[in-house]
């Protein structure tokens, strides 16, 4: 049992919470956060109530991640697709990056979060850009939990744009053939300096993954619940988190 948390807990947690191990706490967890919409229209309301309240979500796995010493949280917040949603839903999207900012920055300094992006920032609107910015360099010396968040990101084009980097810089003899290896690859990603994710949890019901990471999710394990995102909690996260520790139960800490 990990202690940080054994205080917060009550004894109704107790009961619903698994006993989760303090080895063997994943470093990096990506979340494919589905299910808004669809938890929105089946309560009758707008798709852009799905989003607000997925918003709040995002704070409790934060939460949930950082207590049990999770390094890396990477969300995935918007893809090269989600453009082709309807201009309104999409400009709503737009609008919580710095929503969320207002409302969380302060704490998330004080708990020495850094916030970090991946993505493509170019077909960002100027006022997303300037919130992202604004956190991401007010967070930049904290040393605490890494929440990545994947803004108009695209693994596809990640890809892409990396091998075609490649190219030319073989192409102008700055590169030999030699040199272009996995690593190359691996530092040449919007990842580069965050190590690959050892569990990914989508919710929503959809088994697949969306052009999420593919490089990146090679040797990860994979979780999937039914659960529509608004409704993603603490208790479905520590679930995830018991359910990987089975799966990678390290016998004497060997292999
Ligand atoms: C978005 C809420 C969560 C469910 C998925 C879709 C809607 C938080 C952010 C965010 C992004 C950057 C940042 C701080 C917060 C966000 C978008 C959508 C586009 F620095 N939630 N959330 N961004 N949703």
């Amino acid at each position: 049992m990990i202690k940080v948390f054994q205080s917060l807990w009550n004894k109704k947690q107790e009961k619903t919470l698994p006993s989760l191990s303090k080895d063997n706490v994943p470093s990096h967890v990506a979340i494919i956060m589905d299910g808004n919409g669809r938890w929105a229209n089946r309560r009758g309301l707008p798709r852009i109530v799905g989003h607000q309240t997925g918003m709040k979500a995002v704070k409790r796995a934060a939460i949930a991640a950082d207590e049990i010493g999770v390094k890396y949280l990477t969300m995935y917040a918007f893809s090269t697709e989600n453009w082709k949603r309807p201009k309104d839903e999409v400009d709503f999207l737009m609008r919580l990056p710095e929503e969320f900012l207002a409302i969380e920055l302060e704490e998330l300094i004080e708990k020495n979060v850094r916030i970090h992006m991946m993505g493509h920032p170019e077909d960002l609107p100027p006022h997303t850009i300037a919130a992202m910015e604004e956190a991401i360099s007010r967070t930049r010396n904290n040393t605490g939990l890494v929440l990545n968040f994947a803004l108009n990101y695209g693994s596809r084009r990640e890809l892409k744009e990396a091998f075609r980097k490649a190219a030319e810089d073989i192409a102008a003899g700055r590169l030999s053939p030699e040199v272009f290896t996995e690593e190359w690859i691996d530092s040449h990603l919007q990842t580069s300096g965050i190590p690959d994710p050892d569990l990914l949890i989508r919710t929503g019901g959809e088994l697949r993954l969306s052009n999420f990471m593919l490089w990146q999710l090679a040797y990860s394990e994979l979780w999937f619940t039914d659960i529509y995102w608004p409704e993603f909690g603490r208790d479905h996260f520590y679930q995830a988190i018991a359910e990987y520790q089975r799966r990678t139960r390290r016998y004497g800490g060997l292999s």
